[in-house]
């Protein structure tokens, strides 16, 4: 089988992110999007970090999404050296998340960065907006976006009856 050329890369600045940022690609993996992982660091590894997000465009990747906690200048970073959007999930490492909200939102004007809320529903979100991206370009991946609101539409009506009888 040959593989697909990854079009969205996911990026955390530790290996402790891996469990949230699972969620990006569970979600991923539902739209059969192909993708790529790395941990990178915009404190620790700033050279590697400064690599991949010049050459990112030129691998063929359209989105990036970029989990980080604490200080976590790692979505800016990487958006101040692409033109690629960048799309950031603030991780709980302390502080309830509200230090890498604050780190990943507040960007100065110029350099955008797309930020998600804290945590699971920051990472579910971030694929989910790749994907809709992706999706202004491929019939067939809108159609799967819009299956898929209609499949969770669904659940929360089963839920409500179940509630509500
Ligand atoms: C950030 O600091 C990482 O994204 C992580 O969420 C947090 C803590 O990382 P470790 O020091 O535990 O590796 O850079």
């Amino acid at each position: 089988m040959v593989k697909k050329r990854p079009v969205i890369a996911v990026v955390m600045g530790s290996e402790k992110d891996a469990e949230v940022m699972a969620e990006v690609t569970k979600v991923l993996d539902g739209f059969r999007v192909p993708y790529e992982v790395s941990v990178i660091s915009a404190h620790r590894t700033p050279d590697l970090c400064r690599c991949f997000a010049k050459g990112a465009a030129r691998r063929g990747i359209k989105v990036i999404i970029a989990g980080a906690g604490k200080a976590a200048h790692l979505a800016g970073v990487i958006a101040s050296r692409t033109i690629l959007p960048v799309i950031g999930v603030p991780l709980d490492a302390g502080m309830n998340g509200l230090d890498a909200l604050l780190s990943t939102a507040q960007m100065p004007a110029g350099i955008p960065v797309g930020t998600m809320a804290v945590g699971r529903s920051g990472a579910v979100n971030a694929a989910l907006y790749a994907v809709a991206m992706l999706a202004l370009r491929d019939k067939g991946l809108a159609q799967s976006l819009a299956d898929y609101r209609r499949r969770q539409t669904a659940r929360v009506k089963s839920k409500r009856r179940k509630v509500v009888q």
